[in-house]
């Protein structure tokens, strides 16, 4: 390592005084003019990263779902994995040095992480829509040259594309090829081979309406969609034209106001879509005929999902198995239709996809996704070799087929990672092969009345939990004070935890009515307020404050 050289051009990125960041649940994120630093400096790691490994490594320049003016950064594994915990701790010490102890960080990372500083390096980089977005990618550039990495910027890309770069890399082209249009091409080849099997059902059936929340998504949609025209028409709506990314529209947007984007023209019944601002979470909605909006969630996503896999997996009788990953935000309905409509296995995990990620690759085929729309279906190695030399072997004619359909799902799902996009045409793909209107989705079963809070306290790590984050360890007596709070209202449940990107306390509940939910939610803030050290105002019931914040 050339430290001169480092320092040197280090000063070029100076860190301001005293700025402290954590390598949070997806990277790091704040306002977009205090990241000048860490940019350079995850070009550093990135180098470091792909030595170790001995892999093509990956950094995307975005803040997701996050107001424009923010940004954030993230690194990407080799096979399009979420960087390692014991990277992320080198990560925030690497973010946080002060200049002049930048150099020996550097050093002591190489040699806990047993680097080999002779290993060649490659990263690819990529980044959303924001404006801030090329100059904080110039700067990662500038600290993966600086050490004598090798480089390719994708430029624009979506979260999930980087990821996808990241695995063809890693497997030879194996997985696919890391162009953009190969991404196109596979994904679109699945869709159309897949669809071909479903009965025409009627132009109306196959139009969908994608609220893009101004951001990559549209950019990268509006290539894409003459890949699969044929199968599914796109209409386009929160474009970037005129828009600010996520302001009033966008996946996060729609899930946490519960009501539609601005800027979408619904008519009842009509199915809908919204990306998040780096199009890795998809949700789905509608109107029904009175007007009332309806919100298809990652929970629902999951259920459709696993219903429809449940078939084929049957009919070519291998006991190949199936695992649901949720988290505490899962509606309960949705885990009790899971377990026992279903009859499939669910794991609750911490929130943030590298955990679902992580629990989901125990199974032959594990489905994981947040409520909140992150997700995506994973096959094993072993799972995927099986299913495609069914596919080509099989006798019989309908278990062949039943191969066949596996084998085009397992190249529709971005294996790498959640993607908005891959989601999209898996979800689509299966209504039309199910002949499904969203209305009949949405019915698989009805969401528990829920809802969620959050409370301002002076330190939220006062805040630790357990059981995958549904019952509070300390402070003590708050999960006793929950437990009696839970009693008091039928089908309920509540649960607290630190945010992972935001200093607050967030409290979900849910119980038989969307009052008595409400309600529930109101007394835990208060318990949370009372015994986590509240600060500014009180929580307030919900109904009096219209508090629908989350
Ligand atoms: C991040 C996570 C998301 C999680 C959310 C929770 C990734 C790529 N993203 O956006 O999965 O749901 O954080 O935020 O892991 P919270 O900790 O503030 O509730
Ligand atoms: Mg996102």
């Amino acid at each position: 390592m050339d430290l001169d050289a480092v320092t040197k051009q280090s000063a070029l990125h100076a860190k301001p005084d005293g700025l402290t960041l954590q390598y949070g649940t997806a990277g790091f994120r704040t306002k977009a003019e205090h990241l000048d630093h860490v940019m350079f400096r995850m070009g550093l790691l990135a180098v470091l990263r792909s030595k170790q490994t001995k892999s093509t490594i990956g950094v995307m320049v975005t803040a997701s779902h996050n107001p424009e003016e923010d940004n954030g950064v993230k690194l990407v594994d080799p096979l399009g994995e979420m960087l390692a915990p014991s990277w992320e701790d080198h990560a925030t010490c690497l973010a946080n040095a002060e200049e002049q102890d930048l150099p020996r960080v550097l050093v002591d990372i190489g040699e806990k992480a047993a680097v080999n500083l002779h290993q060649d390096a490659f990263v690819v980089i990529g980044r959303d829509t924001r404006p801030s977005s090329e100059k904080l990618s110039q700067s990662v550039i500038d600290g993966v040259t600086v050490l004598g990495g090798q480089f390719h910027d994708y430029g624009l890309l979506t979260t999930p594309q980087l990821h996808y770069m990241v695995y063809c890399r890693n497997t030879s082209g194996q997985y696919g090829k890391a162009t953009i249009e190969g991404y196109y091409q596979k994904l679109s080849a699945a869709f159309v081979e897949l669809t071909k099997q479903a009965s025409c059902s009627g132009d109306d059936q196959r139009t969908l309406k994608v609220d893009c929340a101004n951001g990559i998504g549209a950019l990268k949609l509006r290539e894409m969609k003459h890949y699969f025209s044929q199968g599914l028409s796109v209409q386009l709506f929160n474009d970037g034209t005129k828009g600010k990314l996520n302001h009033l529209c966008g996946a996060d947007f729609v899930k946490s106001h519960q009501k539609p984007p601005q800027g979408i023209e619904m008519k009842s019944h009509e199915r809908c879509c919204s990306f998040d601002g780096d199009a890795d979470r998809i949700v789905y909605y509608y109107h029904d005929a009175d007007g009332q909006f309806h919100l298809v969630d990652g929970d629902k996503i999951a259920a459709l999902i696993s219903s429809f896999l449940k078939e084929p997996l049957l009919e070519i009788g291998d006991s190949l198995s199936l695992g649901v990953v949720q988290t505490a935000y899962a509606n309960g309905s949705s885990t009790r239709y899971l377990e026992e409509v279903m009859k499939v296995p669910v794991y609750c995990t911490k929130t943030g996809v590298k955990h679902l990620h992580h629990k989901a690759q125990e199974f032959d085929i594990g489905v994981y996704f947040e409520a909140n729309g992150h997700g995506t279906v994973l096959f094993s190695k072993a799972a995927e070799m099986k299913i495609k030399q069914l596919a080509k072997e099989l006798e019989e004619d309908k278990k062949r087929k039943a191969a066949k359909m596996l084998e085009n799902v397992i190249d529709l799902f971005n294996q790498a990672t959640g993607d908005a996009i891959s989601d999209m045409l898996v979800i689509e793909a299966i209504l039309a092969l199910k002949g499904l209107t969203v209305q009949q989705w949405d019915a698989l079963y009805t969401d528990l009345p829920n809802r969620q809070l959050k409370v301002k306290v002076a330190d939220r790590q006062v805040i630790s939990t357990t059981d995958a984050e549904r019952q509070a360890v300390t402070p003590p007596g708050l999960q006793e004070a929950i437990n009696e709070l839970v009693k008091k209202y039928r089908l309920s449940r509540a649960f607290v935890r630190p945010s992972g990107t935001e200093d607050i306390v967030r409290v979900y509940a849910e119980a038989d009515s969307q009052e008595n939910a409400d309600s529930l939610a109101y007394e835990v803030s208060l318990a949370v307020f009372q015994l986590a050290g509240g600060i500014g105002e009180r929580p307030q019931p919900v109904n009096i404050t219209r508090n629908l914040e989350l």
